[in-house]
């Protein structure tokens, strides 16, 4: 598994450091943000470093997000009142940690700007 020396999504996705899990496979977790922005906000993240969403991050890593959110959303009752789900890359996009994740956030009706 290749991770990243110094990076906190690293650790916590592969449990050098803990963290409130909400969903766990061979390929990925998913654990809440510690600076929530709805009743539900949910951060998926691959045990394998990539920096964003365009680091050449193979199908099969991609498609295990997907199937987190499809769990993670069903866990959480949001699945069909909907959610959003948010890739935040790079400096303009305000990315802060540098280790690809998406964002689910639900529970309640979002505004448009949102984490
Ligand atoms: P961003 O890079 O802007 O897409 O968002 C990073 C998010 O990660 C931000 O909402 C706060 C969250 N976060 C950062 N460090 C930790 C941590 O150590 N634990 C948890 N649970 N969340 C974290």
């Amino acid at each position: 598994m290749a991770t990243q020396d110094g990076c906190i999504f690293c650790k916590i996705a592969n449990h050098v450091i803990e963290s409130d899990y909400v969903y766990e496979d061979e390929l990925v977790v998913a654990f809440r943000d510690m600076s929530p922005m709805a009743p539900t906000h949910v951060l998926v993240v691959p045990k394998e470093h990539y920096d964003n969403i365009v680091d050449s991050v193979p199908a099969d890593t991609l498609a295990a997000m997907a199937h987190a959110v499809d769990q993670v959303t069903r866990a959480e009752g949001i699945r069909e009142s909907g959610f959003r789900t948010i890739a935040n890359t790079g400096k303009d996009a305000g990315q802060t940690v540098m280790h690809l994740h998406w964002h689910v956030l639900g529970g309640e009706t979002l505004p448009m700007a949102l984490a």
